[in-house]
Order: C-alpha cells, then structure tokens, then sequence
C-alpha cells in the first residue's frame, strides 16, 4: 500500500496528491500536524525518518521505496505506468515540460514564500514588494507562452499541476494572476475546474479559513 505524508496546506504535498490521484494510483493521505502557530512542529516521526535532511512534507512510502520531494514523486508516479501519461510523449515538449516544472518550484515559489515570512516582519516590506513584482513578471511569461496553447507544454502534465499549485498560494498571499492575463487565466479556469484539483482545493481552502478564524483550535 503507497502512504502519502502531506501537510493541510503544503503547496508541495498538494502537487504529489493531485499527480497520484490523476495517474489513477490507489494511496493512503496521511495530512501531517500543522498549526498556523506550530507549523510543522513536533515534525512527524515518519517524515523525520524518512526525509531526515530536509524534514518535509511530501514524503512516499510504497513498501521499500521510500521518498520525499514533490518532483521525485512526480517521476516515481509515472513510472508506476498507471493512468495516464502526465509527461508528453515528444522529448523536446517533455524536456520543456520538466524545466517548466523546475521553474515553477525553484523560480516562481520562493517569492510566494519570501512572502509568506514578510508578513510576520513588517522591515521586510519593501521585500516583499519585490517579490509581488517578480511573480507579475512571470505571470506575463507564462501568458504569452499559453497564446494558443490549452496547457503549459502542450498536453496536460506534471508542468501544469505543479503552477497551478503554486499561483493558487501566491494568490492566498495578495499576489493572483492579474486578470487582463487572459490566457493565464483562461488557463487556470481550465485546471481549476478538473475534478481532482478542484478538491484538493477545495480542503486547502477550507482549511485556511478555519485555521485563521478567531475561534480555531489551530490559533489556540
Ligand atoms: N522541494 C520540496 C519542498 C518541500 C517543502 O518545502 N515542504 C514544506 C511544506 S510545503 C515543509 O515541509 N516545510 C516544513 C519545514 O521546512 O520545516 C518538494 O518539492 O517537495
């Protein structure tokens, strides 16, 4: 039996649900604690165990094998050779694909979470300033690269999975696709409405708007 370790609202754990889930692969969600005073602490012991370097969420357990890192588990996914296939097949668009995947994790997240840490100090608002800047920069690469195109590299894939995550946070932290960006937005539109993310949003959401509410356990 696959486990799959994720957080309430890991943008990383939200991207390896969604890919298991569309490759059709059977598992067991295990949501780690999380509290909006917490975070992750006391870390799982499972994903201390399994990921002891890094301590993040998501972690993947499937018997022997046993992995952490939303892109690793992306590619276990597919090799797993369920379901569909969420690389393209043409090795150029795939090679685009995976870069694109790449940039979305390491070039456009780590503004969102720069971000995320300026809301705590206020001395970092010209910071996070910056990065809203940075993440409209790419929003309009983006578009221009989807003018005719349904999905990021032609096809349904890993590529799209992992940006809509990702634009989905920036827009929790004040930084949506704006929306003259019509082809991004008819894009997000697209992938938003597919029934598997749409859930996995859905309790990302619901979570939030419990967790910071004034009379949630998760403040306490
Ligand atoms: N590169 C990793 C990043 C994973 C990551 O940043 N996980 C976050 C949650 S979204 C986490 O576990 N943070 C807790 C911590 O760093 O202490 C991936 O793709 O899975």
């Amino acid at each position: 039996v696959i486990t799959l370790y994720s957080g309430s609202v890991s943008m990383f754990g939200a991207k390896a649900e969604i890919a298991l889930r569309e490759k059709q692969i059977t598992f067991e969600l295990i949501l780690v604690p999380f509290s909006i005073e917490h975070h992750y602490e006391p870390k799982h012991p499972e994903v201390l165990r399994i990921n002891p370097f890094k301590a993040q969420v998501p972690v993947l357990k499937n018997g022997d094998v046993e992995i952490y890192d939303s892109t690793q588990i992306f590619e276990y996914a597919e090799s797993l050779c369920t379901g569909p296939s969420l690389w393209p097949v043409d090795v150029a668009r795939k090679a685009h694909a995976r870069q694109l995947e790449l940039q979305s994790d390491e070039v456009f997240f780590p503004h969102v979470i720069q971000r995320m840490k300026s809301r705590v100090t206020s001395e970092d608002h010209a910071l996070a300033k910056r990065s809203k800047a940075a993440l409209l920069d790419y929003y309009a690469i983006i578009d221009t690269l989807l003018v005719q195109r349904e999905y990021l590299a032609g096809t349904f894939s890993y590529a799209d999975i992992a940006f809509f995550m990702a634009q989905h946070f920036s827009a929790m932290w004040g930084a949506p696709p704006p929306t003259q960006l019509s082809n991004l937005i008819h894009w997000r539109d697209r992938i938003g409405k597919r029934r598997i993310v749409a859930d996995v949003v859905i309790r990302i959401d619901r979570f939030v708007k419990t967790a910071s509410s004034p009379n949630s356990d998760a403040q306490a």
